[in-house]
């Protein structure tokens, strides 16, 4: 009998379980913990970690899990490189649900860089307003450029104050619309963007806001994911499910 683990933390993740939930195919949401109130879903949802790959392998065996589908975000590299040692070790199938990366077009002023730190080093030159629309977890490096006042976006309200010199928090959650960000961008003086290569729609209207004034982006490539099965629409999941119900 299938039973079907989602690893969650995307607008994809939420439409997928959308879609399992309507067949009435037996699943488990799962999300990290990392914001204090994640989006709730139409399935059985379990928060915080599993303690690294035996946990997965445990948790993997005690639900009886047949099936997992990795639809969490480009970036979350570790939890994707565990789900597929966990998933080798059970015999347990498993897909990983992605979006491919956001490319440049006209008018795109990006700066490509490989990691946090290339980011940081990128804003070695005169202080400016910059929008650092990364999340919470990275935050403490651009310390290391004290001269530019920092926009953060945030998705909770941070529990002990960044340790960046000259800040203001945003507190908000995507998916963001054009007109959101075009405001944001305007209000906030924004003169350049530090972001990640998220792909999706959910955090796309700041590069379209971003080419409309003209604001140069300084844009995170993925970290490496490991090799695996990838399905990059909804409709691929649930026909790979379908073969095995
Ligand atoms: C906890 C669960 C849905 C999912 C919505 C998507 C879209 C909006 C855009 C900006 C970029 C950022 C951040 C972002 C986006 C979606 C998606 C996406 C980026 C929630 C959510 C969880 C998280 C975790 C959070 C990280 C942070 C990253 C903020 C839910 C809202 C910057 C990534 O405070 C923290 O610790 C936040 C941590 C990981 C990255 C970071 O390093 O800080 N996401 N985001 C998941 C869990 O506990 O397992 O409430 O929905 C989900 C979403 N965030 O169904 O509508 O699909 O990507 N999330 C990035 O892309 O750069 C914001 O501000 O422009
Ligand atoms: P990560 O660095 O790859 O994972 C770190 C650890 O967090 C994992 O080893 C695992 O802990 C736990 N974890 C991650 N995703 C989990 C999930 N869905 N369910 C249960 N445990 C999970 O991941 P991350 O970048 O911190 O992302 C955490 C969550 O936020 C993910 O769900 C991701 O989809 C979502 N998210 C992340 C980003 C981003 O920019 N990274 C953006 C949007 C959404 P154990 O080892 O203890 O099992």
């Amino acid at each position: 009998m299938i039973k079907i683990l989602i690893l969650g933390g995307t607008s994809e993740a939420s439409a997928l379980a959308d879609a399992i939930a309507q067949r009435g195919l037996p699943a488990i949401f799962s999300y990290a913990g990392r914001v204090n109130s994640p989006k709730p879903q139409p399935l059985p949802t379990r928060i915080g970690g599993f303690g690294g790959v035996s946990g997965l392998v445990a948790f993997l065996a005690q639900e009886r899990i047949t099936h997992i589908v990795d639809a969490t975000h480009p970036f979350a590299a570790q939890m994707s490189a565990n789900v597929v040692t966990a998933a080798a070790q059970c015999g347990v199938k498993t897909i990983a649900l992605t979006r491919p990366a956001w490319r440049p077009v006209d008018g795109d002023q990006w700066q490509s860089v490989a990691s946090i730190d290339e980011a940081v080093s990128a804003l070695a030159y005169p202080p400016q307003r910059v929008l650092l629309a990364i999340g919470r977890m990275h935050l403490a490096a651009f310390a290391a450029q004290p001269q530019h006042h920092y926009v953060l976006r945030l998705v909770d309200q941070p529990t002990r104050p960044p340790s960046l010199a000259d800040y203001t928090a945003v507190i908000d959650r995507g998916p963001f619309t054009l007109e959101g960000e075009l405001a944001l961008l305007e209000t906030q003086c924004i003169e350049r963007i530090v972001c990640k290569n998220s792909g999706g729609e959910g955090a796309a209207s700041k590069l379209i806001a971003a080419r409309g004034l003209g604001l140069p982006v300084v844009m995170i490539e993925r970290p490496q994911q490991p090799s695996r099965l990838e399905a990059h629409s909804i409709e691929d999941v649930m026909s790979w499910l379908g073969g095995y119900y």
